[in-house]
């Protein structure tokens, strides 16, 4: 049996793990920030297992106390929080091309959650720290989720710590059903993202089309064709507040043929 000392120095590899992991994956974010780009992690937490926690699932899980580091995957473990569940698939992918981590195997609950509910994606790695006696590979255990998944498995773990694991068949199933109520609630906000890009896109496209029109009725003025100005330019007003984008595009198209070639506005981007 380890006393404190080795313990202390078994655990050291497994605390820099979760130290260099957390900047690292932190920097993932700072870096989409600071191109002004969506980040699809929205935090990062790390912890090492404590002693006795290590010393509990080892006699829970009949796992020798020689091969703890071997068979035990979650000494380190680090969580990423995500806003949507799309993002956890595109941070499992950022992690797939990583060259600092090995990944192992990985476990998909989002997909196939666990019979209790629980929904996360867990990548079991291989982390190479090295220490002040040498390189050492050490195996940490990564939980990708959503903030809904985060918040439902932060309770469901308090509430079977509280029943030391005997949760009341009651509870259990009202566990189960505010799962569900989470993954709902998950889809929903996905649905609602996607809507609002789509409505961002067509007003930039609205925009865009607003600019090359008014650009091009003023070439038409500067070309002394006032008349034709003009009709545009109501036409314009028109269709602004309600117009559909293919009518605003027929009413670009229509000032672009009366326009001579040389003159026409192309690019709202190039004025
Ligand atoms: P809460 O409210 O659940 O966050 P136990 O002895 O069962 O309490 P054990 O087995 O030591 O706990 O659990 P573990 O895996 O060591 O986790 C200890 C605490 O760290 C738990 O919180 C975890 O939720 C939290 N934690 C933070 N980041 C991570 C992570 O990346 N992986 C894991 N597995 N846990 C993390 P509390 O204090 O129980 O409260
Ligand atoms: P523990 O039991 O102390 O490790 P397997 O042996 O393959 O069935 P294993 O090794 O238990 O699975 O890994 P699993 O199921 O992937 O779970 C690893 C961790 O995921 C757990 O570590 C929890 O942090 C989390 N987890 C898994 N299932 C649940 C669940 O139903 N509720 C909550 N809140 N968390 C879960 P632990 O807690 O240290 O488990």
């Amino acid at each position: 049996m380890k006393n404190i000392r080795e313990w202390k120095a078994t655990l050291i590899p497994y605390e820099q793990t979760v130290e260099e992991l957390k900047v690292k994956f932190k920097s993932i974010r700072k870096e989409f920030r600071e191109l002004n780009q969506y980040s699809p992690i929205e935090f990062v937490t790390g912890r090492v297992k404590r002693v006795s926690s290590i010393l509990e699932k080892a006699k829970r899980r009949d796992i020798p106390l020689d091969q703890i580091e071997a068979l035990m995957e979650d000494i380190a473990g680090l969580r990423i929080m995500c806003q949507f569940s799309d993002d956890i698939y595109t941070v499992v992918d950022l992690l797939k091309r990583r060259q600092d981590i090995d990944i192992i195997y990985q476990k998909d609950y989002v997909r196939y959650p666990k019979p209790s509910g629980y929904r996360s994606y867990h990548l079991i790695i291989k982390y190479p720290v090295q220490t002040a006696f040498g390189p050492k590979e050490v195996l940490a255990e990564l939980q990708i989720r959503t903030l809904a998944m985060n918040f439902w498995a932060t309770i469901e773990h308090s509430l079977n710590y509280k029943y030391k694991s005997n949760i009341p068949d009651e509870i259990r199933e009202r566990l189960k059903s505010s799962a569900l109520a989470a993954a709902a609630l998950d889809d929903e906000m996905t649905e609602i993202r996607k809507e609002v890009i789509n409505a961002q896109l067509l007003f930039e496209l609205k925009s865009n089309l607003v600019s090359d029109i008014t650009k091009n009725i003023r070439v038409l003025m500067v070309a002394g064709r006032d008349e034709e100005a003009l009709q545009f330019q109501m036409a314009f007003e028109q269709l602004w507040e309600h117009g559909t984008i293919e009518e605003i595009e027929d009413l670009l198209n229509e000032i672009k043929q009366v326009l001579p070639r040389y003159q026409l506005f192309k690019d709202s981007g190039k004025a």
